[in-house]
């Protein structure tokens, strides 16, 4: 009998969504060590965290995620509410003794994660942030390549994360559905919110960043404000982009913008080696493009790998080779992952420390952003396997 595991989620919004079909999913496809019991789902409004207790299946409802925290049957807190209330929810878990989960970016900003990161390690609590792209299968496909040495020496990164839903002048500000508009809330545009997925890959697949130069942008200056009905200053980065080096001598650049019309969530990587060169795009998740330049010069070229048979990542749990799996699966391999690393005592990836090593990449690409200069990061660090 398996012992179970007794989840308290914060935030019904869409990550919420996620988390929860992976708490429900992860047993049903992966011999994972612990039961996960869906036991409370918090939030503000009672009502409607009732309807999500429902339908997910969620056993009670709380709605001060103080009182959750408290709770004596509640296991993990898994943190799925925006990013102002990220730091004071996972520094209280930990000290409460709880496993803590968290959405991505961990804090606002890397010092809010480092506090995070120190009650995180005084308390010994497992942890991990859902960078949920390092679980799809073609991109840990590419990390066993790189890994095994197949690109040699690296010398070009690219990625790029493209989306449109902000140009209208007219979309408000703040509050429930657009927090992500709001700097007081977010922390920054797309610098945290979608270059942050880039970079956490990045460091996963090609090491530490060493230095940045940036330029971010704010295309609508002004925009009204849902909470104070006001019109007020858009604070946040609308598009960001930015070179650096990487420690393994690679260049490198980032490009993620909210105003690239037509692209609604088109997240790309290229990697170039001295052997050989992948692509991977997120509008065809399950395939990458590989060249191998040792392959026999006649039939030398891109191949079209699809990432759904049995010997690929996470592949043989899922249908039957071929048929291919999709974005909500990322979250399911995350989790099936804490829980393996849980029933072993390891640490599951990206733990807070990997999620901080992030957060010191988009502050220096801010700063830059703002001193028109090469930055150090101050500290960055190859994140763990
Ligand atoms: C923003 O639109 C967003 O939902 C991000 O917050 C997610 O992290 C990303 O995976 C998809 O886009």
């Amino acid at each position: 009998m398996k012992e179970n595991l007794n989840i308290g989620l914060v935030g019904y919004g869409f990550m919420g969504r996620t988390h929860s079909n992976a708490f429900c999913q992860a047993g049903r496809f992966f011999d994972v060590p612990y039961r996960p019991v869906l036991k409370a789902v918090c939030a503000r409004n009672a009502d409607r965290a009732k309807a999500f207790a429902e339908n997910w299946g969620y056993e009670s409802v709380e709605t001060d995620w103080r009182r959750l925290v408290e709770r004596q049957d509640i296991d993990l807190i898994d943190i799925a509410s925006p990013n102002d209330t990220h730091a004071e929810i996972a520094i209280a878990s930990a000290r409460a003794g709880k496993k803590v989960l968290c959405e991505k970016p961990l804090g606002r900003n890397a010092a809010e994660s480092e506090k995070i990161v120190e009650a995180a390690d005084a308390a010994r609590v497992p942890n991990m942030v859902w960078y949920n792209y390092r679980r799809v299968p073609a991109v840990v496909l590419l990390k066993h390549l790189i890994d095994e040495g197949r690109f040699g020496r690296i010398f070009h990164y690219r990625a790029k994360f493209l989306q449109d839903w902000t140009i209208s002048k007219d979309l408000p500000q703040g509050g429930e559905a657009l927090w992500r508009l709001d700097a007081a809330v977010a922390g920054s545009g797309v610098t945290g919110d979608l270059l942050a997925h880039t970079i956490d890959t990045a460091l996963w697949l090609n090491g530490a960043i060493t230095e940045v130069t940036a330029m971010t942008e704010t295309f609508i200056k002004e925009r009204k404000h849902n909470l104070t009905g006001r019109i007020e200053p858009v604070r946040i980065d609308d598009a960001s982009a930015f070179l650096c080096r990487f420690q393994n001598g690679s260049l490198a650049t980032f490009e993620a913008t909210r105003y690239a019309r037509g692209h609604k969530a088109l997240y790309t990587l290229e990697i170039n080696g001295e052997l050989a060169s992948a692509l991977w795009d997120l509008h065809d998740l399950h395939r990458i493009q590989f060249f191998d330049h040792r392959d026999e010069g006649r039939l030398r070229g891109w191949r079209s790998i699809h990432v759904t048979d049995g010997d690929h990542p996470y592949m043989k749990r899922w249908w039957v080779p071929g048929l291919q799996i999709g974005y909500e699966h990322t979250f399911i391999h995350q989790f099936a992952d804490f829980l393996q690393a849980l029933g072993e005592q390891g640490e599951a990836s990206p733990s807070f420390r990997d999620a901080l090593a992030t957060d010191y990449v988009t502050d220096s690409v801010l700063k830059s952003a703002k001193t028109a200069k090469w930055e150090k990061v101050p500290f960055s660090q190859v994140t763990r396997a």
